[in-house]
């Protein structure tokens, strides 16, 4: 595909839907990723909303990362962890009081369309919610199809892990992810050392990330799967 028809698969997506949330991380309505995405005037913050970030652990135990594509509205060509987006208002499962389900759901489409993973391949019960992530971060101004955008995220990012035995195949979308690469634990001090690193991967790598990576070496991904979903981490 051509740079040009690259870029306006992104500005199509400009379209779609968030959940916004009062700062409980409760449905208070809904807007366009532009709307939702974008500082207005005599505002200091975008509009809160929901979204999620996965982890993929291979057999090897490596962290898969990805590389955002050239043409991503926000935060463009920065390396970032497996897959991150929003969870849409308009899809009922991604969009229901339950949202630790909700979440889960939107991580499995965007798996296949970011990364060619099947969407069949893991089943909801694979993946486990380990933390809520309160943040904010402004990425520089960016142009697509010769008009100017800045994009800031104002999130409450649900982070979840994925420890997989089975061989992956991933084919990127080249609208969404320029390369991907996979790390050992030993190799992430290294890696975050790098400058281009998206601030919320960077945010949950340098906190609790290790000690989650750990445990899952040691124990397995059991320790976290949880099916109550009502019983969610802290923000
Ligand atoms: C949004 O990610 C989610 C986080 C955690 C920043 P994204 O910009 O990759 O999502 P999308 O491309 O779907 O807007
Ligand atoms: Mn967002």
């Amino acid at each position: 595909m051509a740079a040009n028809e690259l870029e306006l698969v992104q500005v199509n997506l400009l379209g779609e839907e968030v959940i916004l949330l009062d700062e409980d991380d409760i449905c208070i309505g809904h807007a366009s990723k532009l709307d939702s995405h974008t500082v207005k005037e005599g505002c200091d913050r975008t509009l809160l909303h929901r979204a999620f970030s996965v982890f993929l652990f291979d057999k090897a135990n490596k962290l898969v990362l990805q590389r955002r594509a050239s043409m991503k509205p926000s935060f463009p060509l920065l390396w970032t962890n497996t897959c991150c987006s929003h969870p849409l208002f308009s899809i009922p499962t991604e969009n229901q009081e339950d949202s630790g389900l909700g979440v889960k759901h939107a991580a499995l489409r965007r798996m296949e369309f970011e990364l060619g993973i099947p969407i069949n391949t893991f089943s909801i019960s694979d993946l486990a919610l380990v933390s809520r992530l309160r943040y904010f971060s402004q990425s520089l101004p960016m142009t697509l199809q010769g008009k100017q955008y800045q994009f800031a995220e104002n999130e409450i990012d649900y982070v979840l892990i994925l420890k997989t035995e089975k061989e992956i195949n991933i084919m990127p979308n080249p609208a969404e992810v320029d390369s991907i690469t996979a790390i050992s634990i030993d190799e992430l001090p290294a890696f975050l050392e790098r400058k281009d690193l998206t601030p919320w991967f960077r945010a949950i790598a340098s906190s609790f990330l290790p000690e989650v990576w750990s445990k899952l070496i040691k124990s397995g991904i059991t320790q976290f799967l949880n099916t109550d979903h009502s019983n969610l981490p802290p923000i």
